[in-house]
């Protein structure tokens, strides 16, 4: 029997491509996203692929407890939950941040994920089987200038993901955070507010990883054995590594 796969944000990025792979491999979907006229695209470019669509806001705790409730009976045991939804907007220094970026990466990247790991959860463990997989970040782990909101809100995602392993042991659930580092998706074009331009720059001169590689990731990570647990996966171009700390000098 095929198994159900239920992707936020698969209107574009790495959700869209999760979608194609999982689809060519022959999985059930559920697609979420705000953009009703993306979902109804991809879902016809997923054909013959069995698809379901939901077009709600993840920052909407009764949407999202709603869209899991009101599932048809095919897609509604979701084998694999991708808590994929998700921004970072500015890149300004936090003392000349706007609070309504904070605050709609705060609901978007921390509610809107805990939202709907409640709303699936307990019928993975009722049925003992089920894997979630979050989109955590690089930046949850390093700092940098301007990822202030943006990285403590994927700090969260990492250590989120780890206590619910925690709470899970015992049971046959999987709990995975992705972290990827410079990819190139409609992330830079969202953080810097529909600035093509700025959002090119991020990219110029690199490789980065693609929204492919993380569906790649994705795909490996939900069909690995199922004694196998990866706990976080961290994914960077080549071409991005570290730099030494930073230091100021009278
Ligand atoms: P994109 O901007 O390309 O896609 C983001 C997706 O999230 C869209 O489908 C968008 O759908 C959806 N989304 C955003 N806000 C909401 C909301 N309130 N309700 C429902 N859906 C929402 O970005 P990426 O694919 O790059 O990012 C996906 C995830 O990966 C994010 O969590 C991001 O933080 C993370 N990530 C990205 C990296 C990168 O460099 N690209 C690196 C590391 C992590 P719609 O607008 O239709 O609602
Ligand atoms: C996205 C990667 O480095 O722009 O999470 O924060 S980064």
């Amino acid at each position: 029997m095929s198994k159900t796969i239920l992707i936020t944000g698969a209107t574009a990025g790495f959700g869209q491509a999760m979608a194609r792979r999982f689809a060519a491999e022959g999985w059930n979907l559920v697609i979420t996203g705000r953009r009703e006229e993306r979902l109804q695209e991809l879902k016809a470019a997923l054909a013959p692929a069995k698809v379901h669509t939901l077009r709600f806001d993840v920052r909407d705790r009764e949407q999202c407890a709603q869209a899991i409730k009101t599932l048809p009976g095919e897609f509604a045991k979701i084998d694999v939950l991708v808590n994929n939804a998700g921004l970072a907007l500015g890149l300004e220094p936090a003392q000349a941040c706007s609070l309504d970026d904070w605050e709609t990466m705060i609901d978007t990247n921390i509610k809107g994920l805990t939202y709907m790991t409640r709303a699936v959860l307990p019928s993975m463990v009722e049925r003992n089987t089920g894997h979630v997989v979050n989109l955590g970040s690089v930046a949850g782990t390093y700092p940098y200038p301007g990822g202030n909101c943006y990285g403590g809100t994927k700090a969260f995602v990492n250590h989120f993901s780890k206590n619910l392993r925690a709470d899970l042991l015992g049971t046959k659930i999987r709990v995975t955070n992705i972290e990827p580092g410079l990819c190139e998706t409609e992330f830079s074009v969202v953080r810097f507010k529909g600035d093509k331009a700025a959002a090119d720059k991020v990219y110029e001169g690199t490789d980065p990883i693609t929204a492919d590689d993380i569906a790649e990731c994705v795909f490996w990570t939900t069909n690995l054995p199922a004694h196998v647990n990866i706990n976080s996966l961290e994914v960077m171009p080549v071409q991005q590594a570290f730099a030494p700390f930073a230091i100021s000098r009278d």
